[in-house]
């Protein structure tokens, strides 16, 4: 593996040309600014759970306030924890390229904190609030309420998130897979790649002949398929990549 800050040439000459690049994040991406990923042991009051086991219509239908109590502890995470380097070096990026897309699985709302102007938010967002039958976004609801209810028709309140055994907004999805189809440079940053169907993005680049750089710390089951495999925190790297293309000349 090369040294951090000594990129391919051939990495930094296909980001110079590139008209179009396209980018997907996963959890990983916002773990430098204190979110715990979604696979890594969670903490404190909700160690005991999987995370996969909350996130599910079934766990919200069998015990609402449980999975309400625990997006409310992730909300306020998520309101304590500002964008880290690696979040705006991908606003520095989408100014350095003609078209730019940036796909995401988080639902932190970090890169819209950061400044990235159009997300493609797969997963949803944990701040939107909405009414779990209706599905309208509901602004106010009564926090003392241990499950609050939609004040139009009284069905519980959920986050507007997709649950594992939910479908992706087909808008967001079909975006996502058109950009990772037709770009010139894909980067795949800060995902264990288990996810399906956002997992498949970066087969469909690869599948295309579309340069796909991995940027995370372990190895993941895309690894092994990439053109480049960055093996470095996000918050590092990236900065360094968007100074190394500002500074690059063919
Ligand atoms: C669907 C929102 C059609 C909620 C999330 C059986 C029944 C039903 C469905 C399935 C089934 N079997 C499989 C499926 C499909 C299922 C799925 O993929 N399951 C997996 C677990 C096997 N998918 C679905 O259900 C999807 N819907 O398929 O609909 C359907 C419908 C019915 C029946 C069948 C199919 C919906 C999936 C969406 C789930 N919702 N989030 C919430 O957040 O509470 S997914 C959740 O995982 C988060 O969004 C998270 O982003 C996402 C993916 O995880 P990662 O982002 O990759 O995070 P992870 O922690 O895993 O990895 C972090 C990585 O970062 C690591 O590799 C780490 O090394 C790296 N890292 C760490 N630090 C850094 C770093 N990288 C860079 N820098 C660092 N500093």
């Amino acid at each position: 593996m090369k040294n951090l800050f000594d990129f391919p040439k051939e990495l930094l000459a296909e980001l110079h040309a590139a008209r179009h690049v396209t980018v997907l994040t996963g959890a990983g991406t916002s773990a430098e600014s204190g979110v715990p990923t979604f696979r890594d042991a969670q903490t404190g009051l909700w160690a005991q759970y999987d995370p996969e086991e909350l996130a599910t219509p079934e766990a919200f239908q069998h015990n609402p306030k449980l999975v309400w109590d625990w997006y409310a502890w992730r909300r306020q995470l998520v309101a304590r924890a500002e964008p880290n380097p690696g979040h705006y070096a991908l606003v520095e990026l989408e100014k350095l390229v003609p078209k730019f897309t940036l796909i995401t699985q988080n639902v932190d709302s970090l890169h819209q904190r950061a400044g990235s102007s159009r997300v493609i938010e797969l997963h949803g967002n944990i701040s939107r609030i909405i009414c779990s039958k209706e599905r309208t976004v509901i602004q106010n609801w009564d926090d003392n309420n241990d499950c609050p209810r939609c004040p139009f028709c009284n069905n519980l309140l959920r986050p507007d998130v997709v649950w594992f055994g939910e479908t992706l907004p087909p808008d967001a999805l079909m975006a996502a897979y058109h950009a990772a189809q037709h770009c010139d440079v894909f980067l795949c940053i800060g995902t264990s790649g288990l996810v399906q169907p956002a997992a498949s993005l970066p087969a469909a680049a690869i599948h295309n002949n579309i340069m796909t750089v991995e940027i995370n710390p372990d190895t993941t089951p895309l690894s092994p398929h990439a053109d480049y495999h960055l093996k470095t925190p996000s918050g590092r790297v990236l900065p360094a990549l968007v100074t190394a293309l500002k500074n690059y000349t063919p």
